[in-house]
C-alpha cells in the first residue's frame, strides 16, 4: 500500500473499474495474472501475432487499390503459385514474429525450411507454425481468407532442434486464425477454451466478443469440396451420402472460413486425403493442428477418420493429412464410416 502523507491524497481504485469492452491485449494480460509465475513471454508473442493480423487485415482490404492482387509470378514450396498478398503476409507476419524476440524456430507456409533465430537478443523459447494467408484461391474475388497460427515451446531451453518442431499437435501451447471477412475475428486459445475478438477498425483494436466459445455437438452443414468425390474413399463417399439427405452443403474453399462458420454453427467441415492427394491437401503444422486445437478447446472433435488430428506426428514440416472438424457428434458419425 502507497506511502501516505498529508500533502497527498489517495484513493484507492478498484481494479474492475472502466469500460467493460475487454481488448485483447488486456485479455492476454488476465490469462497471464492466472498462470503463476508466468513469463510474460507469450503474452509478448500473442501481441506481436495480434499486431500481425491488423496490418494484414488493413492490406486485405486495400488490396485491389494499391495493386496487391495477383500473382508474383514465383511459386513456393507447395508448387503453387504464389499471390502478392501471400509474400507481404508472410514478411509482416515474420518481422513482427521476429521483433516480439520470443521465438526461435519459425515454420511458414511460404518459406521451405524452418527459419531459426541466431541473434540471442531476439531469441525466445516459442515455435510458431503458421499459414500467413489461407485460402489463396478466394484473394483476387474478395471471399473471406484468414491467418492460422500454431505455438510450441522448446522441449527444454538448450539445444532447440528439430525434435522441438517435429512433434504431436498435444504439445500446442496456444493457436489461433484470423479471418478477414466481411469482419475481422481473431480466434484464439492458450489452453483455456476459445475466444473471439472482432476488430473495431475505428480504434484498431481486437475487442473480446465472442467469450468461451461452444460448438454445438450436432449441426445441421456439412462442409467439403464434392468436386473431388469421385476421387473420395469408399467410406467417405458413404459419409457424404448420408449426411446431404438431411444437411445443408456449405463450402467457402478458405479453411478459416469453413472452420469459423463451423465453430458457431456446428457440423463438419472435411478435406480427407483421397485417390488425388494422397495425403490430403491440408498441411498438418500450420493447418491441420492449430485448428484442431482450437475445434477440441470448443468442445468439438478432429480426426483423421481413424485417429486424432492432434495425435499424428509429422515426418516433415509441410507434411499434409486428410482431416475432419467440427460438431463432436458430427466427428463421430463420419469415424462409423470408417470403423465399417
Ligand atoms: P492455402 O490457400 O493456404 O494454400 O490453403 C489451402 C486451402 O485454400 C484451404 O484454405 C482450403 O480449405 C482448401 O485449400 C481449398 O482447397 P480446394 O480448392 O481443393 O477445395
Amino acid at each position: 500500500m502507497a506511502e501516505i502523507d498529508n500533502e497527498t491524497v489517495f484513493e484507492k481504485i478498484n481494479t474492475g473499474v472502466g469500460t467493460d469492452l475487454i481488448t485483447m491485449t488486456r485479455w492476454v494480460l488476465d490469462q497471464q495474472r492466472k498462470v503463476q509465475d508466468a513469463s510474460g513471454d507469450l503474452t509478448i508473442l500473442l501481441t506481436a501475432i495480434q499486431f500481425g493480423c491488423k496490418f494484414v487485415a488493413s492490406k486485405v482490404k486495400q488490396a485491389g487499390l494499391i495493386n496487391l492482387l495477383g500473382l508474383t509470378g514465383s511459386s513456393n514450396v507447395q508448387g503453387e503459385d504464389v499471390k502478392k498478398l501471400d509474400v507481404l503476409a508472410n514478411d509482416i507476419f515474420k518481422n513482427a514474429l521476429v521483433a516480439s524476440g520470443k521465438c526461435c524456430f519459425l515454420v511458414s507456409e511460404e518459406d521451405e525450411r524452418v527459419m531459426v533465430i541466431e541473434d540471442p537478443s531476439f531469441r525466445g523459447k516459442y515455435i510458431v507454425t503458421f499459414d500467413p494467408l489461407d485460402g489463396s484461391s478466394n484473394i483476387d474475388c474478395g471471399v473471406s481468407i484468414g491467418t492460422i497460427f500454431g505455438i510450441f515451446k522448446v522441449h527444454d531451453d538448450h539445444a532447440p532442434g528439430s525434435k522441438d518442431i517435429i512433434r504431436s499437435g498435444r504439445d500446442l501451447v496456444a493457436a489461433g486464425y484470423c479471418m478477414y471477412g466481411s469482419y475481422v475475428e481473431l480466434i484464439v486459445s492458450v489452453g483455456t477454451g476459445l475466444h473471439g475478438f472482432t476488430l473495431d477498425p475505428a480504434i484498431g483494436e481486437f475487442i473480446l466478443t465472442h467469450p468461451s466459445i461452444r460448438i454445438p455437438s450436432r449441426g445441421k452443414i456439412y462442409s467439403i469440396n464434392e468436386g473431388n468425390y469421385k476421387y473420395f474413399d469408399e467410406p467417405t463417399k458413404k459419409y457424404v451420402d448420408s449426411v446431404k439427405t438431411k444437411y445443408s452443403a456449405r463450402y467457402v474453399g478458405s479453411m478459416v472460413a469453413d472452420v469459423h462458420r463451423t465453430v458457431l454453427y456446428g457440423g463438419i467441415f472435411g478435406y480427407p486425403a483421397d485417390s488425388k492427394s494422397k495425403n490430403g491437401k491440408l498441411r498438418i503444422l500450420y493447418e491441420v493442428f492449430p485448428m484442431a486445437y482450437l475445434v477440441e478447446q470448443a468442445g468439438g472433435r478432429a480426426s483423421t477418420g481413424k485417429q486424432d488430428a492432434l495425435d499424428i506426428t509429422p515426418r516433415h514440416i509441410h507434411d499434409r493429412s486428410g482431416v475432419w472438424l467440427g460438431s463432436a457428434d458430427d466427428v463421430a458419425d463420419l469415424e462409423a464410416f470408417y470403423r465399417a
